[in-house]
C-alpha cells in the first residue's frame, strides 16, 4: 500500500506516474515538524537502504546526504552528494517500510549523523509530497522486494536501451580525430577484445558546441558511423547542457529567438561558463523547450548515430558572469596585500569557489507549466528534465527503434528515459567497491540501465586495477571503460596481458544471454537487476551485513575482488551454492559449496561467481560483439538438485514490442540433465 501525503504546494516533478492513496491523517512511522522534517528512532538492528547513486554502503546508516546534484569529481567517502537526487529510501527492521520524499530541492538524509540512533529527513521547504510505502508480499518475494515493485510500479518503467549497449564499450576524454578511433577499435579487434561502442566525448564538436560537429577531425560523420557500423561499431556521441553563445550558431540564436534559455530576474539570459566558454541553459523544465532542444538530436540521428550520453547536466557551473567579474575585481584588491596565511587562502578561495558556486543556482529561473519557478528550488530536476527532452524526442523521431541514452545528472523520474553513469570515479581499488555498493540503491530507484567508468576516470588506472574492476563491470548493463584527458590510457590493448582481457571481457558476451534476460524481465516487471543479499535472504541475519557480494538476476550471486594482490577473498554463503570459475568462453571448474564462510582463491585473470540451487544461466558461444552473439543455440549452466526451471527473455534488440510473447521461451532441466524447452527455435544444451 502505498500512501501520499502533501504538505503546502509542492512543485509537481513528474516522477510520479501510478497510483496510491491520498492519506491526510498522520504520518505513519515519522515523527513529522512542520511539513518538512520528518524522523524515525532506528533500533540497533535496522538497516536502511536506498538513496540510489551515492557515497558509502548498501547500509546508509552513520553518514549525512544531501539531495543535490553536484559536479563533484571526487568521489571521497566525506562527500555528501554526487551527481543525482534520489530521495527513497527503506527502513527495515522493527518496522519496515518505503519513504519516497518527492520535492526537487535540497533535500538532507540523517541516517544516524547527528544522533546514532536517529534517522531524520529535512526538505529546505514545506511543499512536498511524501509517500509512505507498507509492504503487501506475497509468496516468493521478500519485503524489501515488495516495497520496492510497489514503489517502481509508482514510478513507472525504466527506461530499455537496445541491445548493442549491453556490449562493451571503450571511450576516453581525448579521442581526437577519426584515425584515433580507427586505431581504437583496430586495436580492439586485433587482440581480439570484443567492442561494440566507442564514445564521443566533448572532442568531436565543434569548439565544444552541442549538436555540431568539427569538420576537420570528423570530416564526415555519416560515413564514418557507417563506416563503424560495417566493423559492429557504434559510436556513442557526448550532449552538454550549456548552449554557446555565439552569433551564427544555430542552436543558439533559435533557442534566443524563442526565449528558450534560462533567465535572470532581469529578463536577461542568464549567462554561465562551462566547456565552450560563456553558455545559455535551455530551459529544460519549460515544455516548448524541452521539446525543442530534444528534436536537436535529429541531427546526429540523421547521421547514423544511435547512442549518447547527456553531460554536465547537474548543471555544473564553472562560474557565472556576475561571480566572475566579482572575483575580478576582488582578488585586484590583493595586489596591494602582504599575502599572509589567511590572506592567500582566502585569495585562493575566491578562485576555487567560483565553479557550482550556490549563489549562482538562486540567479535564474524557468518557465514551468505551473509558472515562474527559482532554479535552486527545483535544482534536481535539470538533468532529469534535459534526458526527458531526448527521451521524449526520440519516442517520436524514432518510433521504431530503441536510441541508446544515459546521463549524468538524475532525480527519480529520470529511469523512464534513460539510465545514468555514475560520473567522475577515479583509479582507486575503493571505487571498485563503491560501484558495487552503488548498483542496487540505483535499482531500487528504477534505474537500471547503469555502471561505472570501468577502470577509473581520474588518476592512473594499473592493469592489475583494471582486470578486478571489469570481473565486476561484466555484470553491469553498462559496461565501459572510461577515462579523463591526461591519465595514462586504459585501453585494455594497452596493457601486456591482452588475452586476460579478452577473456575477461569475453565473458560478457558468453553470459549476455543470461543478463539480457535478466535486465529485461527486471525492467518490465518492475524488479531489480542487482539486489542486496537481504533481499532475497530476508531471514538471514548474517546476509544483512554482507556490503561486497550482491545477486544478479535469479540465479547469480557475484563477490569481486576489490584488494590489491589479493589473491581471493572471504565470501559468505547464504545458502548451498554453486561456485563456477570461470576463464574466457570456458567453464574451468565447479564445485558445490555449503551456505556459510569460505575463502575463496580467485586468479587475476579468472572470474568466479556463484549458482543458487535449482537455478540455471543461459550461455552463449560469445562473439566479438552483441550482433554475432548466437541467442539460439544456448548452453545450460546451472546447479540442479530436483529440477529448475528458467525463462529466457530475448528480442531483436531494437524495436519496443516488449510484451511479445514469442520473446519468452521457458526451459527445464532435471539433476541428470535432461533438458525441456517450451517455444521455438531454440536449442539448450546442459554443460
Ligand atoms: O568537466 O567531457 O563526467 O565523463 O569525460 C569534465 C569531459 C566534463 C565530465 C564527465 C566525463 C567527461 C568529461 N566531462
Amino acid at each position: 500500500m502505498i500512501r501520499k501525503i502533501v504538505f503546502g504546494t509542492p512543485f509537481d516533478t513528474e516522477a510520479v506516474t501510478g497510483s496510491f492513496q491520498e492519506w491526510e491523517g498522520e504520518v505513519p512511522y515519522l515523527k513529522e515538524e512542520g511539513g518538512r522534517k520528518f524522523s524515525y528512532r532506528m533500533e540497533e538492528n535496522d538497516v536502511v537502504y536506498g538513496l540510489g547513486e551515492n557515497v558509502r554502503g548498501i547500509n546508509k546508516r552513520g553518514w549525512l546526504y544531501e539531495s543535490k546534484c553536484s559536479d563533484d569529481p571526487k568521489h571521497s567517502e566525506e562527500k555528501h552528494s554526487l551527481y543525482a537526487a534520489h530521495n527513497f529510501l527503506i527502513v527495515d527492521g522493527a518496522e519496515h517500510f518505503g519513504v519516497f520524499v518527492d520535492y526537487p530541492g535540497m533535500v538532507t538524509f540523517d541516517v544516524g549523523y547527528t544522533d546514532i540512533d536517529m534517522l531524520t529527513i529535512e526538505a529546505k521547504e514545506a511543499d512536498l509530497a511524501l509517500y509512505i510505502i507498507e509492504s503487501e508480499a506475497g509468496e516468493g518475494e521478500s519485503i524489501s522486494e515488495n516495497i520496492v515493485k510497489q514503489f517502481r510500479a509508482l514510478i513507472g518503467r525504466s527506461y530499455i536501451p537496445p541491445k548493442w549497449a549491453f556490449g562493451y564499450g571503450q571511450s576516453r576524454w581525448s579521442y581526437m580525430d577519426e584515425d584515433e578511433i580507427r586505431e581504437v577499435v583496430k586495436a580492439h579487434r586485433e587482440a581480439g577484445i570484443p567492442l561494440d561502442a566507442v564514445y564521443l566525448d566533448i572532442d568531436y564538436m565543434e569548439r565544444y558546441k552541442d549538436f555540431t560537429v568539427n569538420e576537420e577531425t570528423f570530416p564526415n560523420l555519416a560515413d564514418f558511423a557507417a563506416e563503424m557500423r560495417k566493423q559492429g561499431i557504434h559510436l556513442v556521441p557526448i550532449i552538454d547542457a550549456g548552449v554557446k553563445i555565439e552569433d551564427g550558431y544555430d542552436v543558439y540564436e533559435e533557442g534566443m529567438e524563442h526565449g528558450y534559455f534560462c533567465k535572470k530576474e532581469d529578463g536577461k539570459e542568464f549567462v554561465a561558463g562551462v566547456w565552450p566558454g560563456r553558455v545559455h541553459f535551455p530551459d529544460m523544465l519549460n515544455a516548448d523547450a524541452r521539446r525543442w532542444f530534444g528534436r536537436k538530436y535529429k541531427v546526429l540521428l540523421d547521421q547514423g548515430i544511435d547512442g549518447f550520453w547527456n553531460d554536465m547536466n547537474e548543471p555544473a557551473i564553472f562560474y557565472s558572469e556576475e561571480n566572475l567579474q566579482n572575483v575580478f575585481n576582488k582578488l585586484g584588491e590583493f595586489r596591494s596585500e602582504n599575502l599572509d596565511l589567511e590572506k592567500f587562502f582566502r585569495f585562493q578561495g575566491m578562485v576555487d569557489g567560483l565553479a557550482n558556486n550556490a549563489k549562482d543556482y538562486e540567479m535564474f529561473y524557468h518557465e514551468h507549466k505551473d509558472g515562474r519557478v527559482r532554479h535552486d528550488k527545483v535544482h534536481n530536476l535539470f538533468g532529469y528534465n534535459m534526458t526527458r527532452a531526448a527521451g521524449e524526442a526520440f519516442e517520436e523521431l524514432e518510433p521504431d527503434r530503441r536510441i541508446l541514452m544515459f546521463s549524468r545528472s538524475s532525480y527519480i523520474g529520470m529511469h523512464r528515459y534513460g539510465g545514468i553513469w555514475t560520473g567522475d570515479n577515479l583509479s582507486w581499488w575503493s571505487h571498485i567497491l563503491l560501484n558495487l555498493r552503488m548498483m542496487p540503491s540505483l535499482n531500487m530507484c528504477g534505474i537500471l540501465y547503469t555502471g561505472a567508468d570501468l577502470g577509473g576516470f581520474g588518476a592512473d588506472c594499473t592493469e592489475d586495477l583494471l582486470m578486478r574492476w571489469l570481473a565486476l563491470g561484466l555484470f553491469t548493463p553498462l559496461m565501459r571503460n572510461h577515462a579523463a584527458m591526461g591519465t595514462r590510457k586504459q585501453e585494455a590493448y594497452r596493457f601486456t596481458k591482452t588475452e586476460s582481457f579478452q577473456k575477461i571481457i569475453g565473458l560478457r558476451y558468453v553470459l549476455l544471454p543470461y543478463i539480457y534476460s535478466e535486465f529485461m524481465k527486471a525492467a518490465l516487471k518492475g524488479d531489480m537487476y542487482f539486489r542486496p543479499l537481504s533481499f532475497v535472504y530476508p531471514e538471514d541475519t548474517f546476509a544483512r551485513r554482507v556490503e561486497d557480494q550482491l545477486m544478479v538476476g535469479e540465479s547469480i550471486m557475484i563477490a569481486p575482488v576489490y584488494e590489491q594482490n589479493a589473491k581471493g577473498r572471504y565470501v559468505y554463503l547464504p545458502e548451498r551454492m554453486k561456485l563456477v570459475r570461470f576463464f574466457g568462453s570456458e567453464k574451468e571448474s565447479e564445485e558445490i559449496l555449503e551456505k556459510g564462510h569460505h575463502y575463496i582463491d580467485v586468479a587475476l585473470d579468472e572470474v568466479v561467481f556463484f549458482i543458487r540451487p535449482d537455478h540455471l544461466v543461459p550461455v552463449s558461444a560469445g562473439g566479438c560483439c552483441v550482433e554475432k552473439v548466437d541467442f539460439s543455440n544456448l548452453k545450460l549452466l546451472g546447479f540442479v538438485e530436483k529440477e529448475a526451471s528458467y525463462e529466457l527473455y530475448d528480442d531483436d534488440g531494437y524495436s519496443r514490442d516488449y510484451d511479445n510473447p514469442a520473446n519468452r521461451t521457458r526451459v527445464c532441466m532435471d539433476k541428470d540433465g535432461k533438458v525441456t524447452v517450451w517455444g521455438e527455435g531454440r536449442t539448450f544444451t546442459a554443460v
